[in-house]
């Protein structure tokens, strides 16, 4: 680690002590950036990066609920407004028992760069709650979402911050939020992205962040004359974005392997097809946060607390959540003759993962690009809402491959122009930080 980076991460861990999720995010750009610094000076004097580092506006509330037997509850709510140097405010919500500051500046710090390289004017925020949907009824899980919505409706909207979903947080919960908050400023606006069909959503934003994933694996595959078709995948999770990847995995003739969950792995040797991959969703809405069913279901092997890293695959794309592939993790794929590793969740990989990867020619993609067709098909979203007209399923998936072929380009080039050739995690950090480096500097002391 250089100097400059060393003394920058002593500040922001001193600053912002007990996140180590967030001190891994800013790590990892600070380390990318470098690479910038040395030929652009004038940034690293106007002190963007440090900028960058602080929150423009970081909101916490209290969410009082009440559950089906009557007795009260009480959880966190937050909202982290990031960036808004290139647009509004925009990223996901998250409602997981995990959550804290810390997980939430991780998540909003990144999303500025993703937002960035989407191409799309959209700032950088995240946001969610301590909130564990498991075992809810969706009539708790309304009366949450109507209590969390009170508070936040006061400080977005859809020039100012436009939430989403993320984990925890799919088409029910954005429904319930979304009525809230029509209720409270009697307007109907593309407030928040991923509404249902019938009242401004947009179709193909429930696939998106997959296929988006797996587009960007192929764009990986194809710089090695390489394509999905024929290729063993292993995928993590088994949510939104996972089935997302498996579908269009499926679509392009690859075979998936694995699923996971917090309870364990399973191994389908036939692989996740048809019925199956259908399945994944009723596994989703059971708020019962497992996948062994899906073994009994269809006679896969299951691992209990295992992790599926230690499958034998060509390309494995972790969607569950962060840090759930370390070095030990990624030497094991390696090993058993992996090629590619593209990321559908933020973050899963640590660190030292990702040096494995790097030490061993593995095209790795981290999150931030391989991920962002959810974000860039909610700014499709956006795009709609605002024109009152709906694009064509095709019209909106074409966009969002171009965006996802444009954003491989982009890291390619960049990672290349800055003298790390083939390294995306340098090409997506510099890329996206450029963009909004240079915006905040037309924008004056900001
Ligand atoms: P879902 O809630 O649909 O699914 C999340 C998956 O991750 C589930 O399989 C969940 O299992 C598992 N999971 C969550 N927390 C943990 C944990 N602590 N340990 C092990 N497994 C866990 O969420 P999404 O699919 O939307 O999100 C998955 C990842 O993709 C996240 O990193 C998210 O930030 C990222 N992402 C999401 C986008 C979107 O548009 N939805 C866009 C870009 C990135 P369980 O529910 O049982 O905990
Ligand atoms: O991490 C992410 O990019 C998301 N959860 C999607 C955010 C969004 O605004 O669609």
């Amino acid at each position: 680690m250089s100097e400059y980076v060393s003394k920058l991460m002593a500040e922001v861990k001193a600053k912002n002590p007990c996140e180590p999720e967030f001190h891994q995010a800013v790590e990892e750009v600070a380390e990318s950036l470098e690479l910038v610094f040395q030929r652009h000076p004038e940034y690293r004097s106007a002190k963007i990066l440090e900028r960058i580092i602080e929150p423009e506006r970081v909101l916490m509330f209290r969410v009082p609920w009440m559950d089906d037997q009557g007795e009260i509850h009480i959880n966190r709510g937050y909202r982290i407004e990031f960036n808004s140097a290139i647009g509004p405010y925009k990223g996901g919500l998250r409602f997981h028992p995990s959550v804290n500051l810390g997980i939430l500046k991780f998540l909003g710090f990144e999303q500025i760069f993703k937002n960035s390289l989407t191409t799309l004017p959209m700032g950088g925020g995240k946001g969610g709650s301590d909130f564990d949907p498991k075992g809810k009824s969706d009539n708790e899980v309304m009366r949450f979402c109507q209590s969390f919505m009170t508070e936040l409706f006061r400080h977005i909207g859809p020039n100012t911050d436009v939430p989403a979903g993320d984990i925890g947080v799919g088409g029910r919960e954005i429904g319930y939020l979304f009525g809230q908050y029509k209720r409270l400023k009697n307007e109907f606006t593309g407030v928040l992205t991923g509404k249902g069909l019938n009242w401004g959503g947009s179709l193909v934003r429930p696939e998106a962040t997959g296929f988006g994933a797996v587009y960007f694996a192929q764009e990986m595959l194809k710089t090695k004359c390489q394509d999905v078709d024929g290729k063993t995948f292993a995928v993590s999770g088994f949510g939104n974005v996972a089935w997302g990847a498996v579908t269009k995995i499926n679509q392009l003739g690859g075979k998936v392997v694995t699923l996971s969950g917090p309870d364990g792995f399973i191994y389908d040797k036939d692989g996740v097809s048809g019925e199956k991959i259908d399945y994944m969703l009723t596994l989703r809405a059971s708020n019962k946060d497992c996948v062994e069913d899906y073994a009994k279901q269809f006679k896969a092997e299951f691992f209990p607390g295992k992790r599926p890293w230690g499958v034998k695959c060509d390309v494995a794309m972790p969607c569950a959540t962060q840090n759930e592939l370390n070095g030990d993790d990624a030497k094991e794929l390696v090993k058993n003759g992996c090629i590619c590793v593209c990321e559908g969740a933020n973050m899963p990989t640590t660190i030292e993962g990702f040096k494995v990867f790097r030490d061993n020619n593995i095209l790795f993609s981290p999150g931030k690009a391989s991920n962002a067709g959810g974000v860039a098909t909610s700014g499709l979203e956006m795009s709609q809402n605002s024109m009152r007209l709906p694009w064509s399923k095709e019209e909106v998936d074409h966009r969002l491959h171009e965006i996802m072929k444009r954003i491989h380009q982009t890291c390619l080039e960049t990672a290349e122009r800055f003298g790390t050739p083939g390294i995306y995690v340098n090409g997506a950090n510099i890329a996206g930080f450029l963009k909004v480096a240079d915006a905040m500097l037309d924008q004056g002391l900001v």
